[in-house]
């Protein structure tokens, strides 16, 4: 759990955040067990014999009044008993319009059961009746939604269905352990070799954790969620916007800490330079397709190139007339700061689209074209690619260029907005005096950071079938994962009266790749935020001292699955106590990896720190500096039930163009250099 808005002032403590963690009961203890249970070894029948018993004993044709929509369960019934739904053995594809539809069906039956019990009994039903990963994806976004789950933790994707994210040697040798009875360590490498320039960037779009949170991202914000469902999706389409240009910018600084220029946008005519061999199996053998290099789009049967540009040309016209037109013929103007969240609604484009039919599906199509690049017209039965999943699109570069070219798409409106002018920069009697970053190793120097690479393990006993689901020997993988020494901030605020703020931390790679100095008006669009939240101003002075790991864009490293099914088994018999939160969220940077590796002599970056005024900020009058200790990975992430409280664009203040870095920093900014030093080894704390 992050602790929001530590505050220290030079005399005394003013504020410290409370953790809303609570101890697990009874009841929370037997729902997350139960969850535990029903997602291990997804591919074979259940045989807990817990579980079971319900498979025989619950129907739900014979419980309709315990469902929202009976049609809808009917529906799903009458797939599975009609024989029409995806074969178990089948490779779901969300982006497959059939598989989808079924999904959905499932997952409104899912998430319309009435209560906790409904729920749950219907998952046990389903589970071996559908698709493993359509339902896994199903029962995941209904568990993420429902009231009665929140704080119920699902085990990390990696280990619910390890296939897609282990390559076919890893998973072959896991097999080798499990025949032999030898517990195994076995060693992951990335894919492709040192031929490739692009392998020297793979640690970070084949980090487990970093397709962790994008495809739970993608579960908090689904594009198929439809207005009637409970809840507001606050701000989804500007998050759409926004978390995949934080991925962008990073991937850059990233490439840059590599000796490698930005990406490149991937464009409809131009060739997709890289290729990728993603050198991983499908759970039904099938491997994910390999794509050489410089392959140029093709048509699909159901969607052309010729598609894509016109939709983008759409697309593109309103930006540049300013406004959206709904599919009724009304104007929406885009030139204000909520024109983004319908645009990003347009471009993914989702449910929510003002007018899909003319504006597409931009993005979405793109993922497609892009997995399909390969067998176009389907000849071969080539299964469908990286790009068609979520939890594994960020392994290829080329996820890094279409999101590229998509970001673009996002900055031409962004560029035609208005700059911010002072009076929206500043913050009248609040100065930033100075402004420190020390690391908590020996080794430190003030504003030098440093990272590292060390070893993070994935329990396989998913991997392998068995015949009891008890896991005979321990196997396991092991990769090697970019981390960083922890450390904080010390920020130094003079204000002429007691007052609310919120602390906005930035991070920008201060050359380009020909050692360039990067003007701030280009840097701006690459610079990553490290963390936001909020602080009581003194009158007087008063030094704000946060630690990187109270980040709100990052989550914790997540427990694997054995450790746990082992705590809250303990818990249940009571040897330990199981906490738990209710504001858990499984969306969100992996902590590891909030800072750029940068290079081994050290790599120049510029940290931005933005003080601005919360109460004009926040989206209501009601939020206060200390409702807001339970948000976990904010950032990118947003909030699962109502507003997102800071009212702010996201970005801000670096969204928009910045003509004069002189009139841009008002006194409530500072600017620090900061270098970052990639090392061997750990170092000593
Ligand atoms: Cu997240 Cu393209 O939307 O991958």
């Amino acid at each position: 759990m992050k602790l929001l808005g530590i505050l220290v002032s030079c005399a005394c403590v003013v504020a410290a955040a409370v953790a809303v963690q609570q101890k697990a009961d009874g009841v929370f203890l037997n729902r997350q067990i139960s969850v535990l249970k029903l997602l291990q070894h997804l591919n074979q029948p259940l045989v807990d014999s817990d579980l079971t018993a319900y498979k025989e004993s619950f129907s739900p044709l014979n419980n309709l009044n315990r469902y929202r929509d009976a049609e809808v369960v009917k529906q799903y019934v009458g797939l599975v008993e009609s024989g029409k739904l995806l074969h178990r053995d089948g490779i779901f594809g969300l982006f497959n319009p059939e598989h989808r539809q079924q999904m959905i069906v499932l997952f409104e039956t899912l998430y319309g059961a009435s209560d906790w019990d409904t729920f749950f009994k219907t998952a046990v039903w389903a589970r071996d009746r559908t698709n493993p990963r359509q339902f896994l994806y199903a029962f995941s976004v209904a568990l993420l939604h429902r009231e009665d789950c929140r704080g119920i933790k699902l085990p990390p994707q990696y280990e619910i269905t390890p296939h897609v994210f282990l390559t076919t040697d890893v998973v072959r040798k896991a097999y080798q352990a499990k025949m032999t009875r030898t517990p195994t360590v076995i060693p992951m490498k990335f894919t492709g070799s040192a031929n490739n320039p692009e392998q020297r960037v793979a640690y970070f779009g084949e980090d487990i954790g970093l397709n962790s949170h994008h495809a739970h991202w993608h579960m908090d914000f689904p594009f198929w969620w439809k207005p009637e469902y409970d809840g507001d999706k606050d701000r989804k389409g500007e998050l759409f916007f926004y978390m995949h240009h934080q991925a962008v910018a990073r991937f850059d600084a990233e490439r840059l800490s590599n000796d490698l220029p930005v990406v490149q946008p991937l464009e409809w005519d131009k060739k997709i330079v890289e290729g990728f061999a993603p050198g991983a199996s499908y759970e039904n053998g099938q491997e994910f397709p390999m794509r050489p290099d410089n392959m140029q789009f093709s048509d699909l049967p159901w969607l052309t190139v010729q598609d894509m540009r016109l939709y983008e040309g759409r697309i593109r016209d309103a930006i540049a007339s300013g406004f959206v037109r709904t599919a009724e013929g009304k104007l929406v103007s885009l030139n204000n700061t909520v024109g983004i969240n319908y645009l990003g609604e347009v471009v993914e484009s989702s449910v929510h689209s003002v007018n899909p039919v003319f504006y597409g599906k931009l993005h979405n199509d793109a993922h497609v074209l892009l997995s399909k690049v390969t067998d176009p017209k389907l000849r071969y039965g080539v299964p469908p690619g990286v790009m068609e999943h979520f939890e594994t699109a960020t392994r290829d570069p080329a996820f890094f260029r279409l999101h590229k070219h998509v970001d673009n798409i996002f900055k031409l409106h962004k560029d035609l907005l208005p700059p911010y002018d002072v009076s929206e920069l500043e913050f009248p009697g609040v100065k930033v005096e100075a402004v420190k970053v020390i690391g908590t190793c020996k080794a430190s120097t003030p504003n030098q950071l440093i990272t590292y690479f060390d070893e993070s393990h994935i329990d396989l006993g998913n991997a392998v079938d068995t015949a009891t689901h008890k896991q005979v020997v321990d196997i396991k993988a092991v990769v090697s994962r970019l981390n960083h020494e922890p450390f904080k901030y010390v920020i130094t605020v003079n204000s002429k009266r007691p007052v609310n703020a919120i602390v906005r931390i930035f991070l920008a790679p201060k050359y380009d790749w020909f050692g360039q100095k990067v003007p701030l008006d280009a840097a701006r669009w690459g610079v990553i935020e490290l963390d936001r939240f909020p602080v009581k101003l003194v009158n007087g002075d008063t030094v704000i001292t946060r630690s990187s790991d109270q980040s709100t864009v990052t989550i914790p490293e997540p427990k694997s699955y054995p450790e746990l099914v082992n705590d809250v088994e303990r818990a249940v018999r009571g040897e330990v106590d199981f906490v738990y939160d209710k504001h858990h969220r499984h969306c969100g940077l992996p902590h590891r990896l909030l800072l750029p590796k940068g290079k081994p002599e050290g790599m120049d970056f510029k940290l931005y720190v933005v003080i601005s005024d919360f109460d004009k900020d926040v989206v209501s009058s009601e939020v206060n500096v200390d409702d807001l200790h339970h948000i976990s990975s904010l950032g990118y992430c947003g909030v699962l039930d109502g507003k997102i409280p800071d009212g702010k664009p996201m970005g801000f203040p670096f969204d928009r163009r910045i003509p004069s870095e002189e009139l841009f920093l008002t006194p409530n900014m500072k600017v620090v250099n900061l270098v970052i030093k990639n090392v061997r080894q750990k170092p000593v704390e």
